[in-house]
C-alpha cells in the first residue's frame, strides 16, 4: 500500500477537498472477497493526456469480449478497450467515438481459459483509462469480477473515480500487487458517473490486465519433494536394518 493511499491520508485528502471545494483527488476503490492490492490514480483536464500509457501487450489485448448493454452510436464499441491504443478525439477521426461508450450496467467479459499449466491465470495489475473532451465522460466507475477456474464470478473490486466533474479530460486508475490467482475470466461492469447526468455514461479508452499463467505453489512442490526424500530414507533404513 502506497503512503498516499493509507486510510489516514485518504481521509485528509477528502477533508482538504471538502474545505477547498475541489473534486476528490483519490479514486475510491473497495476490494471484496479477500482480494487486495495497491491503488494509484491520475487525472488531467487534457483529453489525450494518457495516450502513451496504454499497453498493447497485456493479457487481454486484442481479445473480443462477451458484451451487454454498450452504446454503439457513432462508431463506439467495447472492442476499443482492448485494441492496444488510446484512440483519438471525436472530431479528429470523422466524428467517431474512439472508445467504449458505457451505459449503466454494461458488461465486458474476457475469457482467458485455463492457461499453460491448466491452473488459470494470476492477475497482478489492472489499468483503466477513460477520456473525453467534455461532459464528464472522462470519469470512470467499474465493478470488476473474476471467475476462478471451474467456479463462478465473484467481485474483485469497485472503482469510483470522478475528479473531472462535468468537464473534459482523462482519468487513469491502477490496481497493482493484486492477489488474484487461478482465474479463467474477468468481467468489467460499468457503473453510473456524473450523478446520473449524460445518462451516467463515460468513455473507456483502454483496459489493460497484466498477469501470467498460474504455476503450482512452490510450497506444495517443496513439500512433495521432502516427502519423497523421507520415504526414500525410511526404505533405505528398513533395508539396512
Ligand atoms: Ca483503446
Ligand atoms: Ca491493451
Amino acid at each position: 500500500m502506497k503512503p498516499s493511499n493509507t486510510p489516514t491520508n485518504r481521509a485528509l485528502i477528502a477533508l482538504s477537498s471538502l474545505l477547498l471545494g475541489a473534486a476528490p483527488a483519490s479514486a475510491a476503490v473497495t476490494f471484496f472477497n479477500g482480494y487486495s492490492g495497491s491503488v494509484s490514480e491520475i487525472n488531467s483536464t487534457t483529453e489525450l493526456a494518457y495516450t502513451g500509457n496504454v499497453s498493447s501487450t497485456d493479457l487481454i489485448n486484442g481479445m473480443t469480449p462477451a458484451i451487454s448493454g454498450w452504446n454503439t452510436t457513432n462508431g463506439a464499441h467495447p472492442n476499443e478497450l482492448t485494441d492496444g491504443i488510446h484512440g483519438q478525439t471525436f472530431a479528429a477521426v470523422g466524428n467517431t467515438v474512439d472508445g467504449g461508450w458505457t451505459t449503466v450496467g454494461a458488461t465486458a467479459t474476457y475469457t482467458l481459459g485455463s492457461g499453460a499449466n491448466g491452473l488459470g491465470y494470476d492477475i497482478s495489475s489492472i489499468q483503466t483509462i477513460a477520456a473525453w473532451i467534455n461532459v464528464g465522460f472522462g470519469n470512470q466507475a467499474w465493478t470488476i469480477a473474476v471467475r476462478t477456474l471451474g467456479g463462478s464470478f465473484t467481485d474483485l473490486a469497485t472503482i469510483d473515480y470522478q475528479p473531472l466533474g462535468s468537464g473534459g479530460g482523462a482519468t487513469q486508475v491502477n490496481l497493482s500487487s493484486l492477489n488474484v490467482t487461478g482465474i479463467d475470466a474477468i468481467r468489467f461492469t460499468a457503473n453510473s458517473v456524473n450523478g446520473g447526468d449524460n445518462v451516467g455514461a463515460f468513455v473507456g479508452r483502454e483496459i489493460d490486465v497484466t498477469g501470467t499463467s498460474t504455476v503450482p505453489e512452490p510450497a506444495a512442490t517443496l513439500l512433495g519433494a521432502l516427502g519423497a526424500v523421507m520415504l526414500l530414507r525410511r526404505r533405505r533404513a528398513a533395508i539396512a536394518g
